[in-house]
C-alpha cells in the first residue's frame, strides 16, 4: 500500500520563495506533523512525505498512491485542496488533517474525502485500517492524544537540504491569547514528553540545527520550568552536540539556571512575543502575563543574549490601541529591546480563535472569500478592518517597520554586537539578511494585493 503525505505550499508565503531571495534556505522548516504521522504508519505501508516548498512536485509522473493524507494550516487550505482535487479525480481516496481541517471541518469535507480532527495518534491507526478496506468514514475526531503516545517522526524520511531538523517536546498552552489557535486545537493543559523519549528523538535527527516546535518551551508553572531543566541537563548529558532555536515566553530570562542548562543543551536562539508595545494592546489580547511589573524587557534580553542566546523578537501591527506611527514605534522598541531580529505580523482573525468570534461579530473580516482567501491568512497581509488603521496606511506601518530595523546601519551594528559578544555574528547576518530580503518581496506581494482589495468596501 502506497502513502503520500503531502504538506501543500502556498507561494504567498515568502519564505518559500527561495530563487527570489537565496537567505530564505536558512527558513523552510520540515512538516513535523506529516513526519509524526508516517511515525504512526505501520510499515506494510510504504510511505512518502512530499513537501511542496521544497520546490515544484510534478504529481503526473509519480506512481499512483493508494491513499493520500494532506496537512494544512489555514494558509495552505486553499493549494491543499487543489492537490485533493488532482488525486481524487485520479479516484484515489484523500484524507486531511490538522488545523485547518479541524477548525473549518464542514469547508474541508465538501472537498476531501474524509477528515481528520485534532492530533492523530489516537485515531490513525484505524483511518488506514478503513482505507485499506475501502471503508474509509468521512470523520475522524482525535482529539488530544496521550502525550506518552506520541511516536519519534520519522527524521529519515525527509530528503536532506533542510537547513533544520524538527522536534517537538510537548503540547497544548494554557494562556489562551485570543488571535492564536494552540488552545482551541492542543488544549490548555501543558504536556510534557518523557524525557528519554526526546533525547533519543533527538539523536535521530541528522541536521545539526533543530527548531523545537514547542510553542512554549518552558511552560508556565515552576513544575514545567523543573521539567525543562531536567530535559537540558539530560541532553547535556546525552552529548547531542545539536544547536538548537526554540519558542518560548520572556520568562526564560528569569531563571538564570535555566538559561544556564539550557546554552549547555545546546540552545542558541530563542523567538520571544512581545506583541505589543501597548499594555492595553496586550490585555486586548489577554497577555496580561507580559506585563510582569516592573519588568525591563532589554535587561531580560540582555540576560539571554549573555548565553550565547540569540533572541528573535515578534510583534503584531492592528490591535484596536495601534494607531498610525505604530511601526516605528516597534522598530525602535525592537531597537531598544536590542532584540537580533524582528518579526512583524498583522493581527489576523484565524478560524477558531476568540479573535474570530469577535471580529466576525464586528463585521471586521475584510478579506472573507472562502475558501479561495485563505491564502491570504498568512499573517502578512492585513486581512481585517483595523480600528486606526485602514488598509493603505496598516501596509504603511508593516514596511516602515521592516525598512526602519532592517536597514543596513542596524544590521551592521547588530552583526558586530553578536561579534563582539561572541554570539554567531554569522547566524545573526543570515537571519538579517533573509528577512531584509523579504521587504522588496513583501512590497510586491502588497501591491498586487491591493490591486485586489483595494476597491473592498473596508
Ligand atoms: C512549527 C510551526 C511553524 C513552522 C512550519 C513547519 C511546518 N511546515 O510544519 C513555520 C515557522 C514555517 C510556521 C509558519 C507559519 N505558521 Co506556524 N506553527 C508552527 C507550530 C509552532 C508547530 C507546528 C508543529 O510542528 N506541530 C507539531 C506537529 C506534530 O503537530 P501538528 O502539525 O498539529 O500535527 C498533528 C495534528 O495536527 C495531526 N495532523 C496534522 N496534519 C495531518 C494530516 C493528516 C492527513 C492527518 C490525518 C492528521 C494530521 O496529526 C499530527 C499529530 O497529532 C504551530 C503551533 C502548534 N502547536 O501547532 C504553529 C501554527 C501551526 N502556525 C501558525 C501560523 C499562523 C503560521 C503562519 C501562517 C504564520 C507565521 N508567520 O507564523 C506560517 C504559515 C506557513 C505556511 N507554509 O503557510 C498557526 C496556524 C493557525 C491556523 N489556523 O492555520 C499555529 C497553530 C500557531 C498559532 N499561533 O496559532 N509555523
Ligand atoms: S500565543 Fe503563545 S502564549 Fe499565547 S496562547 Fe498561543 S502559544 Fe500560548
Amino acid at each position: 500500500m502506497r502513502l503520500y503525505l503531502i504538506n501543500p505550499s502556498n507561494p504567498l508565503v515568502s519564505i518559500v520563495k527561495l530563487k527570489e531571495s537565496p537567505w530564505n534556505r536558512y527558513r523552510v522548516w520540515q512538516p513535523l506533523g506529516l513526519m509524526v504521522l508516517a511515525g504512526l504508519t505501520p510499515r506494510e505501508w510504504e510511505v512518502t512525505i512530499v513537501d511542496e516548498n521544497l520546490g515544484a512536485t510534478d504529481y503526473p509522473s509519480m506512481p499512483r498512491p493508494d491513499l493520500v493524507g494532506i496537512t494544512a494550516f489555514t494558509s495552505q487550505a486553499n493549494r491543499a485542496y487543489e492537490v485533493a482535487a488532482h488525486f481524487r479525480r485520479l479516484g484515489v481516496p484523500v484524507v486531511m488533517g490538522g488545523i485547518h481541517a479541524s477548525m473549518c471541518t464542514d469547508e474541508a469535507m465538501a472537498r476531501v474525502d474524509s477528515v481528520v480532527t485534532g492530533e492523530a495518534e489516537g485515531i490513525w491507526p484505524e483511518v488506514l485500517e478503513d482505507a485499506r478496506q475501502g471503508s474509509l468514514k468521512r470523520l475522524y475526531e482525535g482529539g488530544f492524544a496521550e502525550i506518552t503516545d506520541v511516536p519519534f517522526a520519522r527524521h529519515d524520511l525527509l530528503p536532506a537540504g533542510y537547513a533544520m531538523g524538527a522536534i517537538q517536546t510537548s503540547r497544548g498552552c494554557p494562556l489562551n491569547c485570543s488571535f492564536c489557535s494552540v488552545t482551541a486545537f492542543n488544549g490548555a493543559r501543558y504536556r510534557q514528553r518523557p524525557i528519554v523519549d526526546v533525547v533519543r528523538e533527538f539523536r535521530s535527527i541528522r541536521e545539526k540545527r533543530v527548531l523545537v516546535v514547542d510553542d512554549n518551551l518552558i511552560g508556565t508553572r515552576p513544575e514545567h520550568i523543573a521539567r525543562a531543566k531536567d530535559l537540558f541537563r539530560a541532553m547535556a548529558q546525552a552529548d547531542l552536540r545539536k544547536e538548537w532555536v526554540a519558542q518560548a515566553t520572556i520568562s526564560f530570562a528569569d531563571d538564570e539556571e535555566l538559561l544556564t542548562l539550557a546554552a549547555k543543551a545546546g540552545c542558541r536562539g530563542v523567538f520571544i512575543g512581545f506583541e505589543s508595545p501597548e499594555p492595553e494592546g496586550l490585555l486586548d489580547v489577554g497577555r496580561k502575563f507580559s506585563l510582569l511589573k516592573g519588568r525591563d524587557f532589554r535587561v531580560s534580553v540582555r540576560r539571554i543574549q549573555r548565553h550565547n542566546i540569540l533572541v528573535a523578537g515578534s510583534f503584531i501591527i492592528g490591535f484596536d490601541t495601534d494607531e498610525p506611527g505604530i511601526g516605528k514605534r516597534i522598530a525602535d522598541l525592537a531597537k531598544q529591546y536590542a532584540v537580533d531580529a524582528l518579526n512583524v505580523l498583522f493581527l489576523t482573525p484565524l478560524p477558531g480563535t476568540r479573535l474570530w468570534d469577535q471580529m466576525k461579530s464586528e463585521d471586521r473580516i475584510a478579506v472573507d472569500r472562502f475558501p479561495e482567501d485563505w491564502k491570504y491568512y498568512t499573517l502578512t497581509y492585513p486581512v481585517a478592518r483595523y480600528k486606526h488603521l485602514p488598509l493603505d496606511s496598516a501596509i504603511e506601518e508593516m514596511t516602515s517597520c521592516s525598512r526602519e530595523f532592517y536597514s543596513t546601519p542596524r544590521i551592521l551594528r547588530r552583526v558586530c554586537s553578536s561579534l563582539w559578544q561572541r554570539r554567531k555574528p554569522l547566524i545573526s547576518l543570515a537571519v538579517n539578511l533573509s528577512y531584509r530580503g523579504n521587504i522588496r518581496l513583501d512590497c510586491k506581494a502588497y501591491a498586487d494585493f491591493k490591486c485586489q482589495w483595494g476597491n473592498r468596501d473596508r
